[in-house]
């Protein structure tokens, strides 16, 4: 890398950057703070711009990229509003672990200290929801602090990069040019202390109930793959967060006992309270606090993550194994002898079939009344491929969705649980679409509530007009159920929870996508197979019945289980 002869302007090294950082698709909303990187963006045609229809739609996409690929998602937004738009994506990204680096606009630097127009102390409102955000102050800073910004976001804990580039420095140039390729890959982290790997093995040899509890930083596929392989040497049951969903694959389902998260009364709970080693693999408490599923403290714990844990009264691992995930669990496989064939025990054979047993009334006998949540998902459970990207919205939807639907492969069924933002799954599925090769060759399915929809129901333009392939199921009920059904659970009535009055068939058909309804038990087979076969973008308008929906928080485990 050497000093250029001849200064590039500041604008052409942000968008030299991004193409060095492997990065190929931008989200965002032009603006005047911000135009000179949209104006350089046209010389770059390795880079491709989607133009959103809001910044917080934009930052969900960006994070969508970075959960996919493990390579950090771009956003771009304007100064003052535009930048204050990003804040809930930005702070969702970092929270549930999405590599996102979010380039901001700024007002001139002469401009800086006075009060002008569109000037905002966006950093001051994005730096407490990010890794780092990062106001560039002179030219030749330009390089180093956009390669930093995606060292950073990959860095563990992965999460959000603010830079901030004033508008005159975009317009000038440096002779600093963007750092090359090599730059933006971090170095491998290694395994642990050989002690501590030992003495695992024998914590998981002595243990008559180890429970693996995959969390969210254990989807890389590198991870996935040694996940498995260890399974298949020392069988064990699993269970899985939200955001792990697919960590275990078909071949290994026989060991998979569920999801664990809303509310403590599902089968992989009851496995966690009676387990004698619980093996933790990139658990992060936002997404199911350890105190809800350590009641009283007591379970013993092995952490292995790439990062030390939350260390408190109910999260106290006997070990820690710090570092690379796959090279502690590669070496770990290795070092165990003799592991007990738990799942054959009285305890994981009951387990296992109340965790199964959901499928027997998942068929109605009788195909009449509202849509029933189990009966469709296990008709698209049959109808969508196994690699098909599903992403599902927040609301009593991603209750059901997450207990009762499979996916069997890492990155194919998301959903936002650490922060439970509503309104990804449209801007996610449309993400999901681009990052497919070519773009948006194969179906993609996203689900939400008429609430969460309507977070975001405006990038159904952008899917329309990027030729997206997407099918959108609305759980459509009126109201905002999830918030609806736990008001009344605890105060036998709810407030502000009533939607309603929307025709979303009317709605997509306004955005010349496919409108398709689901009225009734007897039309979800045909309407879902129709919908699903469509080529294009569709929302799909399901009338759910919600009427059992207290169910899912009954029967919670009570505190004195063991
Ligand atoms: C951005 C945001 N605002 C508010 C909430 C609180 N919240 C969680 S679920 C929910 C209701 C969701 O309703 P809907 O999308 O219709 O889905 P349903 O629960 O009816 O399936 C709300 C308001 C949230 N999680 N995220």
């Amino acid at each position: 890398m050497e000093l250029l002869s001849i200064p590039r302007n500041c604008a052409n090294i942000v968008v030299d950057s991004l193409y060095n950082a492997g990065v190929r698709l931008v989200f965002g909303i032009p603006g005047a703070k911000v135009d000179g990187i949209f104006d350089a963006l046209l010389d770059h045609p390795g880079i491709r711009l989607i133009v959103c229809r809001h910044e917080q739609n934009a930052a969900f996409m960006a994070a969508a990229v970075g959960r996919i690929t493990g390579r950090p998602g771009v956003c771009i937004a304007t100064s003052g509003p535009g930048a204050s738009n990003l804040t809930t994506g930005l702070a969702t990204a970092t929270t549930e672990g999405d590599p996102v680096v979010a380039i901001i606009g700024s007002v001139s630097r002469l401009q800086s200290t006075k009060r002008t127009h569109q000037s905002m102390r966006a950093l001051d409102v994005l730096n407490p929801i990010c890794k780092e955000t990062t106001g560039i102050e002179v030219e030749d800073q330009v390089a180093e602090v956009m390669l930093d910004a995606f060292r950073g976001a990959t860095s563990y804990p992965r999460g959000a990069t603010v830079v901030s580039l004033p508008l005159d420095i975009a317009k000038s140039g440096s002779k600093i040019p963007a750092f090359p390729s090599a730059s933006f890959s971090l170095p491998d982290f290694g395994p642990s202390p050989i002690s501590c790997i030992e003495s695992v093995g024998h914590l998981i040899e002595e243990a008559k109930l180890p429970v693996l509890f995959l969390g969210m930083r254990s989807t890389a596929p590198q991870v996935v793959a040694v996940i498995r392989d260890f399974l298949k040497q020392h069988p064990m049951p699993v269970v899985e967060t939200f955001q792990a969903a697919g960590a275990v694959s078909r071949e290994l389902v026989n060991l998979f006992y569920g999801r664990v998260g809303l509310f403590r009364n599902q089968p992989g709970d009851k496995l966690l309270a009676k387990s004698d080693l619980v093996l933790t693999v990139g658990y992060d408490p936002t997404e199911y606090d350890a105190n809800l599923w350590n009641v009283h403290g007591k379970l013993r714990i092995v952490h292995i993550d790439y990062q030390t844990c939350d260390f408190g009264f109910h999260y106290r691992p006997i070990i820690e194994l710090i570092g690379s995930i796959e090279h502690n669990i590669r070496c770990l496989a290795a070092n165990i002898r003799n592991t007990v064939s738990h799942s054959e025990s009285e305890i994981c054979r009951s387990l296992y079939e109340e965790f199964h047993s959901w499928k027997k009334t998942a068929i109605p006998q009788e195909v009449s009344g509202l849509v029933k949540p189990l009966h469709f998902i296990s008709c698209l459970q049959r109808y969508v491929s196994p690699t098909t990207t599903v992403t599902c919205d927040v609301g009593t939807v991603y209750i059901y969705m997450m207990r009762y639907f499979f996916a069997y492969e890492p990155g194919m069924f998301l959903t936002s649980n650490g922060q439970q933002t509503l309104g990804v799954s449209l801007p996610w599925a449309i993400a999901a679409s681009l990052v497919q090769d070519p773009p948006c060759s194969k179906k993609v399915v996203s689900l939400s509530g008429d609430g969460g929809f309507m977070f975001s129901s405006q990038e159904l333009s952008t899917a329309v007009q990027l030729k997206c392939n997407i099918t959108h199921f609305i759980w459509n009920d009126g109201h905002y159920n999830m918030v609806e059904f736990q008001e009344e659970l605890k105060y036998g009535r709810s407030s502000g929870i009533a939607l309603g009055g929307v025709d979303f068939v009317r709605f997509a058909e306004a955005f010349d996508a496919k409108g398709f309804r689901i009225r009734s038990e007897d039309e979800v087979e045909s309407v879902m197979r129709e919908a699903l076969a469509y080529e294009g973008v569709s929302i799909v308008d399901v009338s759910i019945d919600y009427s059992r929906n207290q169910d899912l928080a009954s029967n919670v485990i009570p505190e004195e289980y063991k």
